[in-house]
């Protein structure tokens, strides 16, 4: 077994990502992708290019997988798995905590060590400061090729559940949705009267990112479970968003996605928490 050559299976827009900043970061790598002809600039830049999955296999004691779905990676896998046998498997495709955890009992029935990783950036920040990846599972596998996994952005192990990196990664993706769905609601709303989104954006950036220097002071609250309102109470928020509901249907905008939160409000001050502070919003979620 070669276990300083690592090979990247998947060549979409993060793979090839991932691959060309292993090789720039001098890493004897070797890709293959099920689509032929991917491999183009990272075998032009010094990658080796595997004609199937075994041969990538093969060649290489660490796989790092980059594929579509949790689907996606059995298909590609389950036929190489007496290959994989005393390798380390690194899976940086989106799967949910679960499917992460299932890959982890599968690869332990195999002989396999088995790495989940949740990776926080889109393709061109990999390899710069602004990337990072979050791992669980086999701490020996993060530990032994943690310099390796440097070059991909910030890694950062949370701990031996394999499925503990994809539930910080999706919890972390459902905050950055519901913030761009947030910011499509109120582009909405002033387009309504001629406003451009990107004259909208201009003022919501400061406006978000100052709003998110709250959120430690909710976290405070929350972990401290006293919901007891020290300023703006859910009776006020009920006001508050009832007035955006209301502006909304004005402005000729679909309610969609601010009449779940009006609800959960609602829902609260209907069953007596209205002197509480908004932060208790989580009880209702939990
Ligand atoms: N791109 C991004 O911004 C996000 C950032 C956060 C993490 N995600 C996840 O990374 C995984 C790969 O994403 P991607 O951007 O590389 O995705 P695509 O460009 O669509 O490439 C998909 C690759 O998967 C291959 N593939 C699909 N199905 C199969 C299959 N049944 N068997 C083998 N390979 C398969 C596909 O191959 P081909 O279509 O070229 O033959 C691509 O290599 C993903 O989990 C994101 O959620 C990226």
């Amino acid at each position: 077994m070669t276990n300083n050559q690592v090979s990247v299976l998947g060549l979409g827009a993060m793979g090839r990502a991932l691959a060309a900043a292993l090789v720039k970061g001098g890493v004897a790598t070797t890709v293959w992708n099920r689509t032929a002809g991917r491999d183009g600039e990272l075998v032009a830049a010094g990658a080796v290019g595997a004609g199937s999955v075994v041969e990538a296999v093969r060649g290489s004691g660490v796989v790092i997988s980059v594929l579509l779905d949790h689907k996606s990676v059995h298909e590609t896998l389950d036929p190489v798995v007496a290959e994989l046998r005393g390798k380390q498997l690194i899976n940086l495709t989106s799967t949910t905590p679960e499917e992460s955890r299932e890959f982890a009992v599968w690869a332990a029935s195999h002989g396999i060590e088995f790495l989940d990783g949740g990776i926080m950036a889109i393709p061109p920040m990999i390899g710069t400061q602004a990337s990072s990846i979050l791992y669980s599972g086999a701490r020996a596998v993060f530990d032994e090729h943690q310099g390796v996994l440097e070059l991909l952005g910030a890694a950062e192990f949370l701990g031996e559940d394999a499925g503990v990196a994809a539930l910080y990664d999706f919890s972390l993706l459902s905050a950055m949705y519901l913030m761009f769905a947030g910011f499509f609601h109120g582009a909405a709303m002033v387009g309504s009267a001629g406003v451009s989104a990107q004259e909208f954006a201009r003022r919501a950036v400061p406006w978000v990112t100052a709003m998110a220097q709250g959120l430690p002071e909710y976290a405070r609250v929350i972990d401290s479970g006293d919901y007891r309102a020290q300023v703006q109470h859910l009776e006020f928020q009920k006001a508050a968003f009832d007035a955006i509901v209301r502006a909304s249907r004005d402005a000729g905008v679909a309610t969609d996605l601010v009449a779940p939160v009006a609800e959960l409000i609602d829902r609260q001050v209907r069953n007596g928490h209205g002197a509480m502070a908004f932060e208790r919003t989580i009880e209702e979620l939990r």
